[in-house]
């Protein structure tokens, strides 16, 4: 019995090595099919788009509904939320934007804070919200300079990786234009885009001209953006957004509910453009390269005037890469799935309202 057992047990130890070899085999010498190497190299490649989010939360509503519906994606793997940033001046939209991203369950994305002078307009909701819901910020005087945050988390990506999202003032954007090099990267700021970044989406202007608030707000920084970003630009226009509307289908959403909370504040839960969903969602859905057929773009080169209007030359230039977006999807039909996505739920809210700072 002894001896049998051991025969069997050193026949099953051949078989295995056997097994092995063969499979060794088969990895060192015969090469992948063609398609499976294809969809291997294509799983390989597979990057989620990574994505920095300025914002002017504060003012007015749609900034929420573009957060909301920022979160809706990267919850379906679309997008690596890696750093956002605020544009406005209110110390209140930090800690709100913190809660906000708490709710959705990514508490660790830092926030930088625009510093010095800002534009700053009263909010109905930042305050009260940042007193409702659970945030671990303080205001956005303790906060990091946006363009230190901006220099940190760029020189951290692979070349060429990033999309910039701006559904806010410019202000940021254009310093990190004007920032020298320093100990966080060799590169100054202009150099530091055109090598980490793919390309800037844009709410911002009206197309083919007009003037509008985001421009105009802080009409020197948007100058000097449109002027001398190194990379590609989209922009998404005033006309775009307007007869988007959404947020009374938040009336929905179960109470307590940050993004509810705002619209509620805001306007009632009654709708409002969509200029800024409109903007994060171009950004996110054509980085993976999906949904194109909902705009068409336009080539050509955009000027800003120093009261912040704009106007657009049709003609391509040398070194210019901008764009504005047409819209081609039906609106009532864009507006749903929107508002569908601002309706995300988190997997698990936070349960209990604290104050702010805790
Ligand atoms: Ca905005």
């Amino acid at each position: 019995m002894k001896s049998g057992a051991g025969r069997k047990s050193r026949v099953f130890i051949c078989i295995i090595c056997i097994a092995c070899m063969v499979v060794s085999c088969r990895e060192k010498d015969e090469p992948l099919s063609g398609e499976a190497s294809e969809k291997l190299s294509r799983e390989l490649s597979k990057e989620v788009p990574r994505l920095i989010l300025d914002t002017d939360l504060s003012s007015d509503v749609d900034d929420v509904g573009a957060v909301a519906l920022l979160h809706g994606l990267a919850d379906q793997g679309k997008v690596r939320i890696l750093a956002m940033q605020i544009s406005s001046g209110d110390l209140w939209s930090v800690p709100f934007l913190d809660a906000l991203n708490i709710w959705f369950g990514r508490p660790d994305i830092p926030i930088g804070m625009v510093k010095g002078k800002a534009v700053r307009h009263e909010s109905k909701y930042t305050r009260i919200i940042s007193e409702e819901f659970p945030h671990n910020s303080g205001t956005g005087a303790e906060a990091p300079d946006a363009v230190e945050l901006y220099r940190r988390s760029l020189s951290e990506q692979p070349d060429h990786t990033v999309t910039l999202v701006t559904i806010g003032y410019l202000t940021n954007l254009a310093k990190l234009l004007q920032s020298e090099a320093d100990e966080i990267s060799p590169l100054n700021g202009v150099e530091l885009v055109r090598q980490k970044v793919q390309r800037l989406v844009c709410m911002g202007g009206e197309y083919p001209s007009g003037r509008e608030w985001n421009f105009y707000q802080d009409s020197a920084a948007t100058a000097s953006v449109v002027e001398q970003w190194p990379t590609s630009v989209v922009f998404s226009g005033f006309e775009i957004g307007k007869e988007v509307l959404t947020g009374s289908g938040l009336q929905e959403a179960a109470s307590p509910h940050p993004v509810r909370r705002s619209y509620e504040l805001y306007n009632g839960l009654t709708n409002r453009p969509s200029w800024d969903q409109v903007a994060v969602y171009y950004a996110v859905m054509t980085a993976n390269e999906q949904q194109t057929k909902l705009w068409s773009k336009n080539s050509g080169r955009n000027m800003v005037r120093p009261d912040g209007s704009n106007y657009w030359l049709n003609k391509r230039e040398e070194g210019i890469d901008h764009a504005y977006l047409v819209q081609r999807a039906d609106t009532a039909a864009l507006a749903e799935l929107l508002e569908e996505l601002m309706l995300t739920q988190p997997n698990s809210p936070p349960s209990r309202p604290i104050g702010p700072g805790q």
